[in-house]
């Protein structure tokens, strides 16, 4: 990076200690910027990894993949491997880049406002801090979206939510429920089904399934990956290739083979796997492979198969003090309740009372939904940045690479402040209105409008997500267009 630090002493804060705020402030101290504070408003960094601690999680990008470039890791258990490892992985990075002095933890920024050329920032105990530049990195999946199902308050067992899991309650001996089938319900269901008392999960719509083995590293290929890191450097390469070619090019539009090709993976999957006819025809979807968010797994079909574990296709219609009600009259008495509905995936920043030019509130400029220029940059928000941010890259692929490639981005704002007169950058209105309604029209070519309903989706059913191919996102990130940004003093 060609920032000279030193010319204008730039302060940062950035907001959230998970993956894409680690990084910021690993980058950070990189480029020479030392005169900065990450707040988190927990008492751990990790983010969603710290939040989501349910039996089976795993990320479902390979961990070689999964994992900042500048931080190799030749100890993964597994190909994919468990979250509690990421969440150590993510404290570890941390601790080695001596990321820790910089962090304010258990402190919740409650409000920042834009004035004279700088945020103004207030916690959640009344402390005040200012900084140049802002990062907001508060994640995506944190905030549990509950469903709306009468009676949901007076169940008697024990409910949580899958991120707020409670660990403190023994399952073996329990009949449980999970209501949901996304990425979440599938792992727990591999994790949990033949150990305990009686399983059922509660499907709404049925999902296309990759098969995809989990292999353990052996020692010896742990100890080849110490010895030999450009081993690590071929898989991450590998990876990219894989993802950029196949999987992310395929969802856009641009890649109808490898599109026909998950379509047919998913299909034999199901035929060649599910044994009972009756279950088979449950478990198959009525719409494209990888429209919703596809779903890896090597041990779903199992468990689901297994003799204490039952897939309720029947609709919910209400929660009674003993269990789940379903349309046929049937009561599923259970001991504990798993909401596994996901998360509220367009609070982003939110509920932070953000005020930027000219009095303009978050709330207000969001008011129709979330968008920013790039998905990193809000007109009337000078100097603020979001890391994995609205509309930007969403899929199965490595979001830390995304919040690499946006810092990245973000630097080279910096240094056209820093090497210039200039004190603020901020994305003009035509610029974001331009890129957004480029954006929607992309997203008419890709799967995910091709017939389902997914947390892609927005309030008008336009995928919420970059609509172009990961390449694409790279290039056009490569370098910040200036025209599209006022630059002022
Ligand atoms: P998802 O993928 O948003 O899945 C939520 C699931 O919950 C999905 O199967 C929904 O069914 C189901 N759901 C939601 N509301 C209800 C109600 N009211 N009744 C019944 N079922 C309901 O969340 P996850 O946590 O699994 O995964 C989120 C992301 O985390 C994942 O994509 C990865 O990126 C990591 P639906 O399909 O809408 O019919």
């Amino acid at each position: 990076m060609s920032s000279n630090p030193q010319n204008k002493n730039l302060r940062f804060i950035i907001i959230g200690g998970g993956m894409a705020g680690i990084l910021s402030a690993v980058k950070l101290k990189e480029a020479g910027y030392t005169n900065f504070t990450l707040y988190e408003k927990a008492s751990s960094l990790g983010g969603t990894w710290r939040e989501n601690q349910y039996p089976g999680v795993a990320c479902d990008v390979p961990s070689h993949f999964y994992c900042y470039s500048f931080a190799p890791n030749p100890d993964w258990s597994y190909n994919c491997s468990p979250g509690a490892e990421i969440y150590e992985y993510l404290q570890s990075v941390a601790d080695q880049f001596d990321v820790y002095p910089h962090v304010k933890f258990d402190t919740e920024i409650a409000s920042m406002v834009f004035r004279n050329s700088r945020w103004h920032l207030k916690t959640n105990q009344g402390h005040l801090d200012e900084a140049d530049f802002v990062i907001g990195a508060t994640g995506v999946l944190h905030r549990p979206s509950y469903p709306d199902i009468p009676g949901i308050d007076s169940f008697e067992g024990t409910m949580f939510h899958t991120s707020r899991w409670n660990h403190s309650v023994p399952l073996e001996d329990k009949r449980i429920g999970i209501i949901g089938t996304g990425s979440t319900s599938i792992q727990i269901v591999g994790a949990l089904s033949g150990k305990v008392k009686k399983l059922e999960q509660f499907q709404r719509t049925p999902q296309w399934i990759m098969p995809r083995p989990n292999p353990a590293y052996t020692e010896q290929e742990k100890l080849n990956f110490r010895e030999n890191p450009a081993l690590l450097d071929a898989i991450r390469a590998e990876n990219v290739a894989i993802s950029e070619g196949g999987f992310s090019s395929a969802v856009v539009g641009e890649n109808p083979e490898a599109l026909a090709m998950i379509a047919q993976l998913t299909l034999e999957n199901l035929e060649q796997n599910v044994t009972d006819p009756v279950l088979r025809e449950k478990l198959r979807p009525d719409y494209q492979a990888a429209c919703k968010r596809l779903i890896m797994s090597h041990n779903y079909y199992d468990a689901i198969q297994h003799r204490n574990t039952e897939l309720v296709t029947e609709s919910i219609t209400g929660i009674e003090p003993e269990g789940i009600r379903t349309a046929d009259g049937k009561l599923h008495k259970l001991d504990v309740l798993v909401i596994s509905t996901g998360f509220q995936v367009d609070q982003f920043l939110r509920p932070i009372e953000v005020t930027g030019n000219n009095g303009v509130t978050l709330e207000e400029a969001w008011k129709a939904r979330p968008s920013a220029y790039l998905s990193v940059a809000i007109p009337e928000f000078p100097n603020l940045i979001l890391l994995n941010g609205p509309n930007g890259p969403v899929g199965n692929f490595s979001l830390i690479d995304v919040a690499d490639i946006q810092f990245s981005y973000f630097m080279k704002l910096v240094d056209h402040i820093q090497q210039s007169d200039f004190t603020q950058f901020v994305a003009k209105q035509d610029a974001l209105d331009r890129t957004e309604t480029d954006r929607v029209e992309a997203t008419k070519k890709t799967v995910w409008v091709s017939g389902c309903d997914s947390w892609y989706l927005d309030d008008r059913g336009v995928p919420a997500a970059w609509p172009w191919s990961m390449k694409h996102f790279r290039n056009t990130m490569a370098e910040p267009d200036m025209s599209d940004y006022e630059l002022a003093s």
